[in-house]
């Protein structure tokens, strides 16, 4: 809670709600679960928030020691984020090879589904957000179909959900199945831990604690 993560983890928090990013109501995610919150990374919506945002991004990568050698963004949301991470990193003098995918096939020009640099090495995964772990497993699938090493995945938001397997919800956090069953590290900037912290620490946000606590208790792990 006093760490120099958690920090970072809480100043993006605000700042996701700060940009609208961020929002309360009632929200239904991928995996059908009514949620009383969401946060669209589409929302980083100009220049100044995409910077803002690849530079917590950087930090908390920086910050995890995570080692590897080419960044990927999964289409569609993936790929300004990986784009701004690269340029971010290679500011701080970390120059990463960069590359994304199409979702549909192309059959002309330069053909095929990847873009950018080869897909090799060890790979990290930028993406927005982890609930039950569909989209991420989509990711490592489709690296290791190119012939490359699925080696960390970096994210936004850790939900800090339930996991489905086959539409079934499981016991095991979405996280801690890519970490301990597929063996890739995960760096999220910050979790629902965090935003709870936030919600339950400042009066105007009150409202919202309670909805968010109870959805915790229904789908929530750890
Ligand atoms: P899973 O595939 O269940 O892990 O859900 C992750 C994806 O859901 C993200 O890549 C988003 O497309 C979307 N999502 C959000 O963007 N923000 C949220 O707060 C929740 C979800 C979601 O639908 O679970």
């Amino acid at each position: 809670v006093g760490s120099v993560q958690d920090q970072l983890a809480r100043d993006f928090v605000r700042f996701a709600i700060d940009s609208g990013v961020l929002r309360f109501g009632d929200f239904k995610t991928k995996a059908g679960r009514q949620s009383p919150y969401f946060f669209n990374a589409g929302l980083f919506d100009d220049g100044a928030k995409l910077g803002r945002l690849a530079q917590f991004y950087a930090r908390a990568l920086l910050d995890s020691g995570i080692e590897f050698d080419v960044i990927f963004g999964p289409a569609y949301k993936g790929i300004p984020l990986g784009a701004a991470v690269a340029v971010e990193l290679a500011r701080l003098g970390v120059n990463k090879p960069f590359a994304y995918n199409r979702k549909e096939a192309k059959d002309h020009g330069e053909g095929g589904t990847l873009v950018g640099a080869p897909l090799q090495g060890r790979v990290l995964i930028v993406d927005d957000v982890i609930s039950a772990g569909t989209a991420v497993r989509e990711s490592i699938a489709l690296i290791r179909a190119a012939g490359a090493t699925p080696h960390a995945v970096a994210i936004a938001l850790d939900r800090q959900e339930k996991a489905t397997e086959n539409g079934q919800d499981v016991p095991w956090s979405a996280v801690n199945y890519v970490r301990d069953q597929l063996g890739l590290q995960v760096c999220a900037i910050a979790k629902l831990a965090h935003l709870l912290q936030l919600l339950k620490t400042e009066t105007s946000f009150l409202p919202y604690y309670d909805a968010v606590a109870a959805y915790r208790s229904r789908y929530g792990v750890d």
